[in-house]
């Protein structure tokens, strides 16, 4: 019987898509959440990871307690202590490591964006740490770079649900941010907007799309700018837009002039007709979307070329901060928002501290742009000391070994440190190296507001039901420690710090608690009034900031750091084109893999392949393979795919539970599934350490002794 039904925001695994929600609740447990068909996006939509929430809150396997190592350094075995022990231990560790190297030695990673940026960035200014770090550069870095050095904003919000042209750029919103985005992308396609796809693989949007672009992995920069090519020559472009507030078209006309659609078909690999079709569909239409993917668009080893060129798209078709278009969107909260500069480390500390941010030496834009670091820019400080030595970190909600490119270096890295704490849900493989694990309270059983990509909303999510055994508010936790080790100027409590996120538009956590949630008008073409805030003012296609550090001003292709073009050599030995990370529904990075109701729809990472490439390697349809490149080998099944071309395959990121579920299969599983045991991230962006995990070359074979396809199950939910 449920008892009450609270109103929230599903925040199953830190999924961005947030649908809004009902949550169930009996004797103080949580039953199940019901689609909310008030809320604004989702409308009453949910998807699988939360409808096992329940599942995820009383997992038996769930850490309810703090966690200290014994035996040797990365045994991976814990006992329970009290909270009162974990925190002065970690209090101890902090301060000696600050004493001892000083305070920029610690460093506080996070996975993808989860709640935590403002209690994160002012805990380490406190501390006097400029190093905060994620994989912002997998995930959103590069393109809010692009956009930021092109015309001042963080263009991540299309408005899909009013414009004529959804354009859908390595991006597929039906699996990553279905709740989010898809009622709008449907509500404009049911009005007759044009959809353009542009994705390897034949998504089921790609198959209702009217351009679908097949594009080979990696060339994405080499498409834009042959768009942007036939949209000059055709006139289409915003003329009174271009003129009045743009500077360099001349020069960017003069630049895509050698960006043929032939050209560009023989980098693509897509039609130069179907080229000329898709751009003169979006130089056309009235108003164009242009929704960016939030990994692929930034695991390319040019990614800063690509953030600009789609900007520059947006730009001189004239669909900045229109609607229909890029709206700049602006959360209530502003500058307090969860990603708000207001909270950034480097500005909350003296200049000669900040200075000393890791990424500054490597990649000079980090100098300009308030966001965390990328993990790339960690690494070497904890391998060899460079620029200086990192001795002590704490990961919050970071399956770090799973998550980043190369991980064989990531283990190599973090297991020089002389001490380690995780906060996570579960045990996985990087909380095994840990000197502590401290367990987060889940969504439900926590306070939180959500505006993050919230576009011009700010969201109530309030704690229904108390946390599971010694479960605690990250919050909380961060609050906690900042007492013990004496900081002045934290926040007092959590309510306190949910405050001053809404004090600027006069609210408070009661008040928005009552109405759910709270939005401001959406304001359009404000650069009319203030001005683009880039240096000139003006929207900067060519852009001399990037110049004067030695960057390329304009967009230029650059083919992938492995590719059939780039390294023949190796590419007869390594005859297919690797793709990683399309998403799926049922899961989130590599959380989830222990829900067995979740498990069961998606049990084995699978490679898509065309029946035709498996076919002539004598590979069957659901046989167990091997994926192998310079950087090794893990273990997938073969799964017949015909969206994609001959010689391209797709592998999933994320998975490391075993195949046989028993536990040694466990615990070495994130080495023989998880696929970023052979991507690689070395050959990085310059400005942005994009690292290239959308394109690599491969090859693929029997595992000995595999029985073929006998036991494999059908697949629920195939990732495209
Ligand atoms: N090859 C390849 N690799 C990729 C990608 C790709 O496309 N291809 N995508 C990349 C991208 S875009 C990103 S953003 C990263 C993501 O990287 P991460 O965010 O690090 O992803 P996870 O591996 O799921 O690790 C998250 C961990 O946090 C735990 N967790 C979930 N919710 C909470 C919470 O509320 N609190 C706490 N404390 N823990 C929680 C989960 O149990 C899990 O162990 O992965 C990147 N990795
Ligand atoms: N269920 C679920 N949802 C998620 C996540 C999750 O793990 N699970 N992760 C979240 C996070 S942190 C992020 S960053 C987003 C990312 O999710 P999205 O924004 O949708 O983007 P990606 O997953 O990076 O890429 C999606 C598409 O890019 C295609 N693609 C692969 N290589 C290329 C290429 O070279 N060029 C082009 N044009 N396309 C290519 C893939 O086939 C795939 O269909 O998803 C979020 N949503
Ligand atoms: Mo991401």
């Amino acid at each position: 019987m449920t008892e009450k039904a609270v109103r929230s925001i599903c925040f199953e695994a830190g999924c961005h898509a947030r649908c809004g929600v009902l949550v169930e609740v009996a004797y103080g447990r949580v039953l199940g959440i019901r689609g909310d068909k008030d809320h604004p996006f989702s409308r009453g939509f949910t998807c699988p990871k939360g409808r096992a929430t329940r599942d995820v809150i009383y997992h038996p396997e769930r850490i309810t307690r703090p966690q200290l190592r014994v035996g040797a350094k990365h045994s991976g075995r814990f006992e329970s202590v009290s909270w009162d022990t974990a925190l002065g231990h970690i209090a101890d560790q902090l301060l000696a490591t600050r004493q001892r190297w000083g305070a920029e030695a610690l460093v506080f990673g996070a996975g993808t964006v989860r709640g935590l940026h403002p209690h994160l960035n002012r805990f380490l200014a406190l501390f006097g740490s400029p190093n905060f770090f994620s994989p912002i550069n997998m995930s959103g870095g590069p393109l809010i770079m692009g956009s930021a050095l092109t015309c001042g904003l963080a263009l991540l919000g299309p408005d899909y649900g009013n414009t004529r042209c959804v354009t859908l750029w390595g991006h597929n919103p039906e699996m990553s941010f279905p709740g989010l985005y898809m009622n709008e992308i449907n509500q404009a396609l049911s009005a007759g907007a044009k959809l353009i796809v542009v994705d390897p693989r034949g998504t089921r949007l790609a198959q209702r799309a009217d351009h679908w672009l097949q594009i080979r992995p990696g060339t994405d920069t080499a498409l834009a700018l042959g768009l942007i090519h036939v949209i000059i020559r055709e006139e289409l472009y915003h003329q009174e837009f271009v003129a009045n507030w743009t500077v360099g078209f001349d020069r960017l006309r003069e630049h895509v002039q050698t960006y043929t659609p032939e050209r560009c078909a023989r980098i693509t690999g897509i039609a130069a007709g179907a080229i000329e079709a898709a751009a003169i569909t979006f130089g056309q239409a009235e108003s164009a979307a242009m929704g960016p993917g939030m990994g692929m668009t930034c695991q390319l080893n040019n990614a800063i070329h690509l953030g600009r060129a789609l900007t520059i798209l947006t730009a001189i078709t004239g669909n900045l901060e229109v609607p229909g278009g890029m709206p700049n969107y602006q959360a209530p909260t502003g500058d307090r928002c969860l990603l708000g500069s207001h909270f950034d480390v480097c500005l909350n500390l003296p200049k000669e501290q900040a200075d000393k941010q890791l990424a500054r030496a490597m990649y000079p834009l980090w100098n300009f742009m308030p966001l965390p670091i990328p993990a790339e820019a960690v690494w070497p400080a904890m391998l060899e000391g460079k620029p200086y030595p990192v001795k002590a970190a704490g990961l919050w909600a970071n399956n770090a070994l799973c998550a980043y490119a190369n991980s064989k270096m990531v283990k190599e890295a973090l297991s020089t440190l002389d001490f380690l704490f995780c906060v996570d849900f579960f045990h996985t493989p990087t909380t095994a190296l840990a000197d502590v694990i401290l367990p987060p309270a889940h969504w439900t059983e926590r306070d939180e507001i959500e505006d993050a990509i919230m576009k011009n909303h700010v969201f109530a999510q309030p704690k229904v039901v108390e946390p599971v055994g010694e479960c605690r508010s990250e919050k909380q936790i961060l609050t906690d420690l900042a007492a013990r080790m004496g900081f002045d100027g934290y926040w007092g409590s959590v309510e306190e710090s949910i405050n001053y996120r809404l004090e600027p538009f006069g609210l408070d956590w009661e008040k928005l608690k009552e109405l759910g949630h709270y939005s401001i008008p959406v304001v359009y073409r404000s650069y009319e009034k203030n001005g683009f805030q880039s240096g000139s003012g003006k929207v900067e296609l060519y852009s001399e900031l990037l110049q004067s550090l030695g960057y390329a001003p304009l967009p230029e292709y650059e083919e992938p750091f492995e590719s059939p073009v780039s390294t023949p050599e190796l590419y007869r030995e390594y005859p297919l084109v690797l793709t990683t990370g399309g998403r799926n529904v049922v899961y989130y990075h590599s959380a989830l893999r222990n829900v067995p109701a979740l498990r069961k729809l998606a049990p084995d990472p699978e490679l898509q392949i065309h029946p035709e490439t498996a076919r002539e390697l004598n590979i069957e349809d659901g046989e167990w393979i091997f994926i192998e490149t310079v950087r090794g080998r893990v273990e997938h099944r073969a799964r017949y795919f015909e969206g994609l071309a001959p010689g391209v395959v797709h592998a999933p990121h994320g998975y490391w539970y075993g195949k046989d579920d028993s536990l040694a299969d466990r615990e070495d599983g994130w080495k023989r599934y998880n696929i970023n045991q052979i991507t690689d991230n070395q050959h990085r962006c310059d400005a942005t350490a994009g690292v290239p995990c959308k394109a690599m070359l491969c090859r693929i074979g029997k595992l000995a002794g595999s029985r073929g396809n006998r036991n494999a199950p059908t697949t629920a939910w195939q990732s495209a």
